[in-house]
């Protein structure tokens, strides 16, 4: 990005459906064939790019760079698609290329570019297909559509391919293919950049400097979750196995115990979070005060222990409900602290009581239970349901 801002390389992205004439508008404004055109959309497959000189601009180097349509049909269109849209966020400046009226389809891309700061221009292409008024009409009606969002002068009229047209000769009737019309872009290109192109390349820069970190700010959380989890999924399955062969007898010694002070610490950690044990202690002794209060506890043992009993599992292991319960305790508390430190520490409106609430309420759920259930049969005893059918 430093490299392009220096030597001052413009890349001008040629974007828009499939069969607009985006091939043939770069293939016009290079006066040679550079790129495939074809009458059947999906011809260009790939972002091509292709370097660029424009009389009346010799500030800085220009490429042009061809993408796939947007709208085609199927999945690897798809792809391709999503390709062309991370083309275009990176472009200095967008042509946006249409043949018609503003579809849906390329309404919502280019408001939504347009509105992330990406100077534009609407390319209206094609133009030799219309009569003049007709032409004209569909002008009007394209700037009152973008005028909103692209400002005063966003648009440019060309033909880039234009279709051949019956003359008549001197002795019979004839065709001929009349010269690709894109005199008023190249201008308009040239002018954009004479006037604006030093701010265009800077606020370009930093726009895909804050892409990149906000994809990396992504990346970093998705990484924290797996991790936390992780740490979560081994609290809660040591402490039911802990609690199946030492039970602790009462429900609030039940809370207090399986929620773990170290658990608390770990996935602080992941967050980059540096706590105390004796802080940790802190928040693990209030969180299990809280549910007790609450009434979770009663109320996970009344839900856990109707469908450990209603399985296969709990005709097996039938004292193993305090132990479920332990576990799905270190697991609630677990939850309720990500939520916690992926929030920056704050416990949100409704404040501990609240997120409590709302981790419980999910996970009240049946296949949520089901699920629990069955990792617990799995890790903790150690059965598969359908051997314990049997009583081993
Ligand atoms: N009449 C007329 N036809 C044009 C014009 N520009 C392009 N075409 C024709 O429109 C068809 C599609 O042109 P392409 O340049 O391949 O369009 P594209 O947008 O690159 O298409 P994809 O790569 O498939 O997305 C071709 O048959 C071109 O000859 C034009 O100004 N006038
Ligand atoms: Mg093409």
């Amino acid at each position: 990005m430093a490299g392009d801002l220096a030597a001052k390389r413009y890349t001008i992205v040629v974007f828009g459906t499939g069969s607009a004439g985006k091939t043939s508008v770069i293939n016009a404004l290079l006066g040679r064939t550079a790129g495939l055109t074809d009458p059947v959309t999906g011809t260009t497959k790939e972002g091509e790019q292709f370097g660029y000189t424009l009389d009346g601009f010799d500030d800085g180097q220009l490429r042009l760079i061809d993408t796939p349509g947007l709208s085609e049909i199927g999945p690897a269109s798809a792809m391709r698609e999503e390709r062309a849209r991370e083309l275009a966020a990176q472009a200095d400046l967008l042509l946006f290329v249409v043949d018609q009226d503003l579809r849906d389809i390329e309404y919502r891309p280019l408001a939504a570019l347009a509105r992330l700061g990406k100077r534009a221009i609407l390319v209206f292409n094609k133009s030799d297909l219309y009569p003049p008024a007709d032409a004209a009409a569909i002008v009007a009606r394209l700037r009152e559509r973008v005028g909103e969002f692209m400002g005063a002068d966003p648009l440019v009229v060309c033909a880039a391919a234009p279709a051949s047209v019956i003359v008549r000769g001197s002795s019979r009737m004839d065709t001929e293919t009349p010269p690709p019309d894109v005199g008023d872009l190249a201008d308009r290109i040239a002018a954009i950049l004479g006037s604006e192109g030093r701010s265009l390349l800077a606020a370009n820069v930093l726009l895909r400097a804050k892409r990149i970190s906000d994809k990396a700010r992504e990346t970093i959380n998705a990484a924290r979750m797996q991790r936390s989890r992780t740490i979560v999924s081994r609290f809660t399955w040591t402490t039911a196995g802990v609690m199946f062969v030492n039970p602790v007898p009462g429900l609030g010694a039940l809370a207090t115990a399986a929620i773990n002070y170290q658990m608390v610490c770990e996935i602080g950690k992941v967050f980059r979070v540096a706590i105390s044990a004796d802080a940790a202690k802190l928040m693990a002794r209030e969180l299990a005060q809280v549910m007790i209060k609450m009434g979770v506890v009663g109320l996970a043992t009344e839900i856990l222990g109707k469908a450990l009993k209603a399985s296969v599992v709990g005709y097996l292991a039938g004292g193993a409900i305090d132990a479920v319960v332990g576990g799905y305790l270190t697991r609630l508390a677990g939850d309720v602290f990500i939520d916690y430190f992926a929030h920056d520490q704050n416990w949100g409106e409704g404040g501990m009581q609240g997120a409590i609430e709302q981790r419980f309420n999910l996970q009240k759920r049946g296949e949520f239970v089901t699920e629990f259930l069955r990792e617990a049969a799995d890790r903790v005893f150690k059965v598969a349901p359908s051997e314990s059918k049997h009583g081993t």
